[in-house]
């Protein structure tokens, strides 16, 4: 069990003005900071991030989209932190996403919808090679 996973928070919550309310949400639930950049990704590093889902229908369109303006990465620290992390954003679809958490109060679907969080602890160190070098942690 790993304590580290890594978050994105996507051009469609950061657009509508809820990173604040999202990072509140986040601190709120135990998660420390351990490394955070405000960036926005080139449709090419779209493409290498969500690289396992190239042969699938919605790649064209999740890379367009994870492109289309800034977004928040972070590496968040906490016991548990992939599991604990995944309860805390919510089912993938906003309309199976339990209440509280952020999925239900910022997404709007599938495709667009607000958060990212590694879904395994190995994914979660490949996903925070790809955005921080050591210097970045604290
Ligand atoms: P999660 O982000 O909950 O781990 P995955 O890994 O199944 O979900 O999908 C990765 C990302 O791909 C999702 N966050 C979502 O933005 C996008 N995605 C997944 N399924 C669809 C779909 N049917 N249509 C459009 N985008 C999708």
């Amino acid at each position: 069990m790993s304590n580290r996973t890594f978050t994105m928070i996507k051009p469609d919550a950061v657009r509508a003005g809820n990173m604040g309310n999202i990072l509140q949400m986040i601190t709120d639930a135990g998660f420390k900071v351990v490394a955070m950049k405000y960036t926005q990704l080139t449709k090419e590093l779209a493409g290498k991030f969500y690289e396992v889902h190239s042969e699938r229908p919605f790649y064209g369109e999740l890379t367009d989209f994870m492109s289309s303006g800034p977004i928040v990465a972070a590496i968040l620290e906490k016991d548990n932190a992939v599991a604990d992390f995944r309860t805390l954003i919510g089912a993938t679809n906003p309309a199976d996403a339990a209440e509280g958490t952020i999925r239900k109060k910022y997404a709007t679907s599938v495709g667009e919808n607000a958060v990212h969080g590694s879904d395994s602890d190995e994914n979660a160190q490949i996903e925070g090679n790809f955005f921080f070098s050591m210097y970045e942690r604290h």
